[in-house]
């Protein structure tokens, strides 16, 4: 794939790229940031119409307002009206129409494959994040209406731990709380939420929005009371009691340490209760996930150099055993770049990523910041 199929052109080649030379995004920032001041990132899932864009645009004025600095990542290629002002938004380097025609993709396949490419960039992205670390607090991050396409996908997987390893990290999942007061639709909800929590292993807290329209009270004695919500998920006779019961005790296991928060993103109602349950997750964070992140990266750390003597004793047996004669070396499979752990649906897409000529800059907003208004 060329340049001008993936249409950078809104990229505005010469500014990124002067402006990325200025910053020595890859040298001189990553240098800057292990010691300074590190702002939380807040990663916003939730189901498609949850709210997450609205409450983003929300949450950006509430960080304003507050004298409070806020930097905003905009990871959805889909979305056609933005009501926020990004500081990087994924539609300047990719253009998700542009790669459905190139590719012969529908909607989905498009974002997804958007994302993909995004992610491929995204050790420029964690630069530019770095280098402007010491004066943020915030960094506010929207992911596309599609949930599993970044929950369940490589590149969500890449970009949530490139953000994990270098800052405080939290996953914030967005609850439509007028469409989830069918308790069987609110175990659909929860299940999902634990699924995030499990993938991610991230602090994570639940938002339940458009409190304007349905309180969370209801939510909140769910999650509470364990004999109130199985009451509630076995009044549903269309539901399996057994299962029901099952489902239940595991989501309240997952209660137990789990943060939540009321919001409505048109009225602005929480707004002080969010951040203050950012903070304490930012907290869990330094003190509970990092250690463990950094055992994990250590373990896969080894794994890799163990991989590699493997296939350098391998190239040594194979050079012994010629004698001499050309050594025809046979090429390395996808499973060896990426790993044991990629499965065949990774393979296919990191061939198609890696076959294809992208060289679009992330294009980091910066410089119309102060003209940026973030109000309703
Ligand atoms: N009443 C009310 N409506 C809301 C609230 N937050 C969002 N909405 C509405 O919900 C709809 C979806 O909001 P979005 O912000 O686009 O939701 P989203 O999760 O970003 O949607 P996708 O990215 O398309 O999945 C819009 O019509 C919003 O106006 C809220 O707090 N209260
Ligand atoms: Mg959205």
């Amino acid at each position: 794939m060329s340049e001008s199929d993936l249409d950078l052109s809104d990229a505005e080649e010469e500014t990124p790229h002067a402006e990325m030379k200025k910053l020595d995004i890859q040298g001189k920032a990553a240098e800057a940031s292990s010691s300074s001041k590190k702002p939380i990132i807040i990663i916003v899932i939730g189901m498609a119409g949850s709210g997450k864009t609205t409450l983003m645009h929300r949450l950006v004025a509430h960080v304003q307002e507050s004298g409070k600095r806020g930097y905003v990542l905009n990871l959805d290629p889909a979305v056609t009206n933005l009501p926020y002002g990004a500081n990087i938004d994924i539609r300047d380097t990719v253009k998700y129409k542009n790669v459905m025609k190139e590719y012969g993709l529908g909607p989905n396949g498009g974002i997804l494959t958007s994302l993909n490419l995004f992610a491929t960039k995204f050790d420029e992205v964690v630069g530019l994040v770095e280098k402007r670390a010491p004066e943020l607090d915030y960094v506010l991050v929207d992911t596309p209406g599609q949930i599993e396409i970044f929950t369940w996908s490589a590149s969500g997987a890449i970009i949530t731990e490139a953000f994990a390893s270098t800052f405080p990290t939290v996953v914030t999942y967005v609850v439509d709380t007028p469409r989830s007061t069918s308790p069987v639709t609110f175990m659909s909800n929860m299940l999902y939420a634990c699924g995030i929590l499990y993938k991610t292993r991230l602090p994570l807290m639940l938002a339940f929005n458009k409190t304007d329209i349905t309180q969370h009270q209801f939510a909140v004695e769910w999650m509470e009371d364990f004999e109130k919500f199985q009451d509630a998920v076995e009044s549903d006779k269309s539901y399996n009691a057994n299962l029901s019961r099952s489902l239940c005790l595991v989501l309240d296991e997952f209660y137990q340490n789990l943060r939540k928060v009321g919001v409505s993103a048109i009225s602005g109602a929480g707004m002080k209760e969010f951040f203050e349950t950012v903070d304490a997750c930012g907290q869990d964070y330094m003190q509970n996930y990092r250690v463990e992140l950094e055992q994990r990266r250590k373990d896969k750390e080894q794994r890799e150099e163990e991989r590699k003597r493997v296939n350098l004793e391998k190239l040594e047996r194979d050079i012994a055993e010629s004698k001499g004669e050309p050594v025809v070396l046979a090429s390395a499979s996808k499973k060896d770049v990426l790993g044991e752990d990629a499965d065949a649906a990774d393979v296919a897409e990191e061939e198609e990523i890696y076959d294809s000529d992208v060289s679009g800059e992330v294009d980091d907003d910066d410089d119309n910041e102060d003209e940026k208004h973030y109000r309703y």
